[in-house]
């Protein structure tokens, strides 16, 4: 089927986080912002800057900024290094089967009229590893294409408490977000979208 997409390796687990799990979460990446604020990053080369704010916690960190995009242990405006990843999320890693220990929590926070272009996680060391996606807050419409830039893409919808895992071919496909359905959650205040992609940066072992 010409726009069936076929993905082997990626599982997507509708509701896996119950409400009070959403909200434990919600108050570990609130205490992991207020020691590492969220920045707002921008395009290499053109110094564009993007419409999601992020932050990180666990060993390493995801930045871009007008020399490129890399993964560094410390804050880029602070300094200080990332704060250490949350037990609950080294647990639902674990729980998931992904492999040896995250390193890298990416805290992506979309306010209204916030998305992300398509693109392909392509920083990282190794690719061994799946990419698991957390949803909290509004609901994301996200689209996920294949493993180059062209061909059929499909629109699936993100909502508070969805956990995705993106593993085997799946790791490489071509996703962005086109935007978040604005009062579609009530479990952020003030409204918005917060997702936490956990990562495998190095090959281990
Ligand atoms: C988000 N974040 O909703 C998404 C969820 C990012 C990003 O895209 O890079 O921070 S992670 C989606 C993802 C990760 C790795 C592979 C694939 C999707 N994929 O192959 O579709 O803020
Ligand atoms: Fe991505």
């Amino acid at each position: 089927m010409a726009d069936t997409i076929e993905a082997a390796g990626l599982a997507i687990h509708p509701g896996l986080l119950s409400p009070a799990e959403q909200r434990a979460l919600l108050s570990d990446i609130a205490a992991v912002i207020r020691k590492a604020p969220l920045f707002r990053p921008t395009m290499p080369r053109t110094g564009k800057p993007f419409s999601v704010m992020m932050t990180n916690c666990g060993p390493l960190g995801w930045v871009s900024d007008k020399t490129g995009y890399r993964y560094q242990p410390r804050h880029p405006e602070t300094g200080k290094p990332w704060p250490p990843m949350p037990d609950r999320l080294v647990a639902l890693w674990r729980s998931l089967g992904a492999p040896a220990e995250p390193e890298a929590c990416l805290v992506n926070m979309y306010d209204e009229g916030a998305k992300l272009g398509m693109h392909q996680d392509s920083d990282e060391r190794t690719y061994d590893a799946p990419v698991v996606s957390v949803s909290l807050g509004d609901t994301a419409v996200f689209r996920m294409g294949g493993t180059t830039r062209r061909g059929p893409t499909r629109s699936v919808r993100l909502s508070s408490g969805d956990v995705v895992v993106f593993g085997g071919e799946s790791r490489l496909m071509y996703h962005g977000i086109d935007r978040v359905l604005s009062g579609s959650s009530r479990l952020i205040d003030g409204g918005g979208r917060i997702n936490l992609t956990l990562r495998r940066v190095t090959p281990w072992s």
